[in-house]
């Protein structure tokens, strides 16, 4: 992820007077000592840059900034290039522990450029009453939150706000597969059609998709897992890439060569509506699932389920399979979303296909907030049937960041001695 262009991370200065915490703030965001801290009014005298992936936004570049109040020659040039940054930044935090009037020109200055705006309440800790709050409301800045860089207070907000006021396309994926297809090439899509496929039609995800290889100019082939050998015989050329259904990985997975690449809807979908870093992370839990333990599925609609329904029987089987012993699930759907995460070692989410990415993300974030892991049917599919790997080569870095987790959830479970499953 660090190798993201630089021009295509979100932009965010962290701006506002001097000592009212912009620099612990931007530590507490990134849980790193990125910019020194002092109590010394002054402390940050040039923009300091850093480069991470945000969960769930994604690539963001943050500018820690010198204070707006600065005096004598050497401010007058430090607020100059704070100045500066102001002109590039796609987002602004202003941090405030007092509303002046220098709060308020900053603010002047978003509005002319169009740029958002979180004006951050911090030193909370330190203060009693509503009193800057009430100022802040009274400015009209939509996005305002209260918060403690030093207790962590807030933090959870701020992301949050982060994803809320972040210009569309950044938090909008471009598409579900155009990066992946080129004009001209071949992509062949297995659709099952059995009793839980809906009569007379297919599903969101599967028309999507199709309508995304006809923009991108190439060529879409649609089989049903039967008749997926005798196509790919008939070809005269391999296709460049194959989606199936993910409650047919396995057979699929076995009748298309090694050598062209295999992914689901559902995996493509964790993507387009969601982070699949993330969502891949999550997926590496599996391996800490013990019997007994409870597991959340949530699905972003509310159908009718039927027959073998992937949420509430094929899942929780091959999950039970892989952990070896009973598990105890929760299934959750349509706006419905628990308030308390706590119980639950893993959630494993639809691929929200009837809601925006926005609404996913913040499900994204909230789940990373309470410190659960959080997946998708696709990968969890793919991760119990032992093909996660396989499924995850179209996605170049998410593919090594999945080998990175591999190897720290190795380490873990041998500094603690617990075996990683019961298949290796
Ligand atoms: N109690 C309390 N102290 C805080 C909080 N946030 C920052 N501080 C303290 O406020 C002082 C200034 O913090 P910085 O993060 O350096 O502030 P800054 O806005 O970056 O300051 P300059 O770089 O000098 O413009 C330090 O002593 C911090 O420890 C907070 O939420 N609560
Ligand atoms: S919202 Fe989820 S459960 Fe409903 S159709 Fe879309 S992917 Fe399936
Ligand atoms: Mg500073």
């Amino acid at each position: 992820m660090q190798q993201t262009p630089k021009g295509l991370r979100l932009h965010i200065g962290i701006f506002g007077r001097r000592n009212v915490g912009k620099s612990s703030i931007l530590n507490a965001l990134t849980k790193q000592n990125v910019s020194i801290v002092s109590d010394v009014a002054g402390t940050t005298t040039d923009p300091v840059e850093k480069a991470m992936e945000l969960l769930p936004v994604g690539p963001v570049l943050f500018v820690d900034t010198a204070g707006i109040d600065d005096v004598g020659v050497l401010g007058a040039q430090r607020v100059d290039k704070t100045m500066k940054v102001i002109e590039r930044v796609d987002l602004a935090i202003l941090v405030t522990d007092d509303w002046q009037s220098f709060e308020h020109e900053l603010l002047v200055l978003f509005k002319q450029r169009n740029t958002p705006v979180i004006a951050v309440a911090n030193k909370r800790d330190l203060r009693e009453g509503n009193a800057l709050e009430d100022a802040i409301a009274d400015e009209g800045v939509k996005y305002r939150v209260p918060a403690s860089a030093r207790t962590g207070e807030g933090l959870r907000d701020l992301r949050a706000a982060i994803i809320d006021a972040a210009p569309d396309e950044y938090v909008n994926a471009p598409s579900i597969l155009g990066d992946l297809v080129l004009p001209g090439d071949l992509v062949l899509l297995v659709v099952p059609i059995d009793i839980e496929a809906p009569k007379g039609r297919l599903i969101l995800p599967q028309v999507q998709t199709l309508r995304e290889i006809l923009d991108c100019d190439a060529y879409a082939m649609v089989v049903k897992e039967r008749e997926l050998s005798d196509a790919l015989e008939r070809l005269l050329r391999p296709p460049a890439l194959v989606i199936t259904d993910s409650q047919e990985f396995l057979k699929v997975s076995a009748d298309v060569p090694p050598g062209i690449p295999l992914t689901s809807f559902s995996i493509l979908f964790s993507r387009f509506k969601g982070d699949l870093t993330s969502s891949v992370v999550g997926a590496t839990a599996i391996d800490r699932l013990r019997p007994g333990q409870r597991v959340l599925i949530a699905e972003a609609c509310a159908h009718h389920p039927s027959g073998e329904d992937i949420g509430r029987v094929k899942i929780p089987r091959w999950l039970e399979q892989y952990v070896g012993g009973k598990l105890d699930f929760d299934v959750f759907s349509g706006h419905d979303f628990p308030s308390d995460l706590s119980p639950y070692s893993l959630i494993v989410h639809c691929g929200a296909c009837t809601i925006n990415r926005r609404h996913m993300l913040s499900r994204v974030e909230r789940a990373a907030d309470a410190g659960i892991p959080l997946t998708n049917y696709g990968l969890t599919i793919a991760y119990t049937l032992g093909i996660f790997e396989r499924a995850l080569k179209p996605f170049p870095y998410v593919d090594a960041l999945y080998r990175e987790a591999k190897i720290r959830l190795e380490s873990d479970a041998k500094a603690s001695r617990l075996p990683i499953s019961k298949n290796e």
